[in-house]
């Protein structure tokens, strides 16, 4: 029995030096100390053995198992700080390399095209104004002229947030609040840009759009002023050659009213299927200010006149980029998107 105890300290130490990973390090553990490992197997002989001779044997197996325990952790101690090192350097980080770049964004085409359209409109001495989204039934429709059940608030009636509160279906809201401030003072020459809802929803309507009105008014404004400035208009942002075409129109807030036409953006006035062969396509409407809406927020339209008009940004950016679904402009699809990278402004 000595010589098996012997035999096994000096195998189980070879295999624990030779062991090579933490793994097969247990597996010799087990095999030697566990239940039903090699020691335990000898010293079940114990009993065979004569009784002075077991004292001695005993304390022999004990010396044995405190040995191999601490060659076992010994070893697993130098494994484990050798998987340790193998992990660092598989994880090892270089700090010298460069970062990576983050994406560029872009201003949104519709929020390009309205800087434009302030620009251009700042340049010819008009102020900009905003106001709120969420309206008064009176500032949206009373004081443009369409009273309550008028068959005109049909197209816009929608989006109530409470009795007589509701998004308002355009900016002019805003173009009444700034009469009532200028209280009957003139020149009021402004634009208003902005968020607007309609029941609309189609390929060329959003629910949600962006709106920008423009009003003139002072003392002999004529349709010959509205003219000028929407011609000086349209060539800023379509370029030198553009042309206009006034068609008569209905709007309930303007007098005579109009609706503008630009030589198709597709044809250059040929015609062709963009346009319906007719060579133009509808840009904005417009009009001169219906003196009851005058009257409403404070001027005498015995002394002064106006021109209004308005138009839709998205429409704008649908001309002039030739986009012919105006989802495209609020998916952000960045297919879509990336197309209009230019402009930092
Ligand atoms: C369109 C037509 C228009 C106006 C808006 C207006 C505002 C006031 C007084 C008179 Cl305070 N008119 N605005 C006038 C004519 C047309 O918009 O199709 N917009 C998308």
């Amino acid at each position: 029995m000595e010589q098996m105890l012997n035999n096994l300290k000096e195998e189980a130490l070879k295999a624990i030096a030779a062991a090579s990973e933490l793994g097969e390090l247990e597996n010799i553990r087990l095999a030697c100390l566990g239940k039903k490992g090699q020691l335990t197997a000898v010293l079940r002989q114990m009993g065979s053995m004569p009784p002075q001779e077991r004292p001695r044997l005993g304390q022999l197996a004990n010396a044995v198992r405190d040995a191999l325990e601490e060659a076992l952790a010994s070893r697993r101690e130098e494994l484990e700080a050798r998987e340790q090192e193998a992990r660092l350097a598989a994880e090892r980080v270089d700090v010298t390399l460069p970062g990576r770049k983050p994406g560029r964004g872009a201003v949104h085409p519709i929020m390009r095209l309205r800087r434009q359209i302030e620009d251009i409109f700042l340049g010819m001495g008009y102020t900009i104004e905003e106001g709120p989204e969420i309206e008064a039934d009176y500032y949206n429709f009373v004081a443009l002229n369409i009273p309550k059940h008028h068959p005109a608030r049909d197209m816009q009636d929608t989006f109530y947030v409470g009795a007589d509160v509701l998004l308002r279906t355009h900016t002019s809201p805003v173009q009444v609040r700034a009469m009532e401030k200028a209280r009957g003072k003139v020149p009021l020459k402004m634009i208003c840009p902005g968020k607007v809802y309609r029941k609309d929803d189609d390929a060329t309507h959003s629910p949600m759009f962006f709106q920008v009105e423009g009003l003139v008014i002072d003392r002999g404004i004529s349709l010959a002023d509205l003219k000028g400035t929407l011609l000086h208009f349209v060539r800023e942002i379509f370029g030198p050659g553009q042309r206009i075409r006034l068609r008569p129109s209905f709007f309930p807030f303007t007098e005579p009213s109009v609706e503008v036409d630009i030589l198709c953006t597709a044809c250059a006035g040929a015609g062709c299927r963009v346009c319906k062969a007719s060579g133009w396509l509808e840009i904005l409407g417009a009009g001169m200010v219906h003196p009851r809406v005058l009257e409403m927020s404070g001027y005498d339209p015995g002394q002064v006149s106006g021109f209004a008009f308005g138009l839709g940004i998205d429409r704008v950016a649908m001309l002039k980029y030739g986009i012919h679904n105006i989802r495209h402009l609020y998916q952000n699809d960045l297919r879509v998107l990336k197309q209009f990278q230019g402009g930092l402004e």
